[in-house]
């Protein structure tokens, strides 16, 4: 029986209502399908972790997530904690000390939930964002000089290296030449950034020319967040720098109607380390505790780790019964307009996934 250890960081705030509920679901489907085991292991890091600790994981962290084959993120922030402390105290060194440089972020309407978009009707919005995770803006290179003083210098650097840039845009049309996908569109912003998007622009160009099956398009990022809203039905595969892909797929979480439904997967194409699966939403403190957020995209990054580990017939499942709730517009979180709470939309999938069984 294929069995997978999965690492468990359910972080702060709702992250530690929806991952429990994504867990509930995932072990049913298993359970449903039979032959498959789910072995998770809890890690309490996050920013209680760093109230006590100073540090959002211990030392050891990466040494022992490394030993697991997937993990399972729910979200990082807390009010007494600054973000830029929690985020590079535990999400951006897991994606890059583990070469998770691949952020894919599917945007898709599901059936039944209400949205800005819902008009271009059911099925017209499908494509994928393949975000770089591991350099780019998000290189973490700068500091401050003459810090509280008039003379004050910040410098933020983007980095950009060959090898990240042409291996992200390579994932991308790969993946469109998998899924038969037509079309790979290019974030770009070089007529502004005369350097990095320069060579980005460069590199996609250079790639493009190996896939001459797949149409290659290159958009300024605000054209193209633009494009999002009035032709989203037009785009296919999106392939963004880690600041562009990160605000664009926001963008798309509210095309889908709610930052409640998107997921991400920080993916290892190698699989030398593992991936990691979460909610593109964050610890939302304004409603943690309440019982009452959405675990779409917690149970969506769930399917996609399934299908990542190889298991496609569990996602599937998963994804299947996910759709059947939302198409049926009984049970939904009150962010979709519902009423619902984080336990009935989940028990709505359970059931779900049992009657799939008979
Ligand atoms: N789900 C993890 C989380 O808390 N995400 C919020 C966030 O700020 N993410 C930034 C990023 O994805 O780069």
């Amino acid at each position: 029986m294929p069995s997978y250890e999965i690492a468990v960081i359910p972080g702060d705030g709702i992250g530690r209502e929806v991952i429990p509920a994504a867990m509930d679901v995932l072990d049913t489907a298993a359970d449903v399908l039979g032959g498959l085991s789910l072995r998770w292991q809890r890690f309490d890091w996050g920013c209680d972790y760093y109230l006590r600790h100073g540090r959002m994981m211990p030392a050891q962290a990466l040494s022992t997530l490394a030993q697991f084959d997937a993990i399972f993120l729910g979200a990082v922030g807390s009010p007494g904690v600054p973000d830029h402390v929690s985020l590079w105290g535990l999400l951006l060194p897991i994606r890059q000390s583990f070469q998770q440089y691949v952020n894919l972020r599917p945007v898709r309407l599901l059936p039944g939930i209400p949205g800005p978009l819902r008009e271009k009707g059911e099925g017209k919005i499908d494509f994928i964002c393949v975000r770089e995770n591991t350099e780019g803006e998000y290189a973490g290179a700068g500091g401050r000089l003459h810090v509280g003083t008039p003379q004050e210098v910040v410098v933020q650097t983007a980095i950009f290296t060959r090898t990240g840039t042409e291996r992200v845009i390579r994932y991308a049309f790969e993946l469109a030449r998998r899924q038969g996908r037509r079309k790979v569109a290019s974030a770009t912003k070089s007529n502004a950034l005369n350097h990095s998007m320069v060579f980005w622009d460069e590199i996609f160009s250079a790639v493009a020319a190996e896939y001459p099956e797949i149409q290659a398009e290159k958009y300024h990022v605000d054209a193209l967040a633009a494009r999002f809203i009035t032709h989203p039905e037009t785009l296919d595969v999106v392939v963004a720098s880690n600041l562009f892909g990160d605000i664009l797929t926001d963008l798309g979480g509210a095309l889908q109607g709610s930052l409640g439904i998107p997921a991400s997967a920080n993916i290892n194409p190698e699989r030398r380390y593992p991936s990691m699966f979460e909610p593109v939403h964050g610890s939302a403190p304004d409603i943690a505790g309440k019982g009452i957020a959405n675990p779409i995209a917690a149970i969506w990054a769930g399917a996609l780790m399934l299908d990542f580990l190889g298991e496609a017939e569990a996602s599937k499942l998963v994804m299947r019964a996910l759709e059947e709730v939302t198409s049926r517009r009984e049970v939904l979180t009150p962010d979709l307009g519902g009423q619902a709470t984080t336990r009935q939309f989940t028990e709505a999938v359970i059931g779900q996934l049992r009657r799939a069984r008979l």
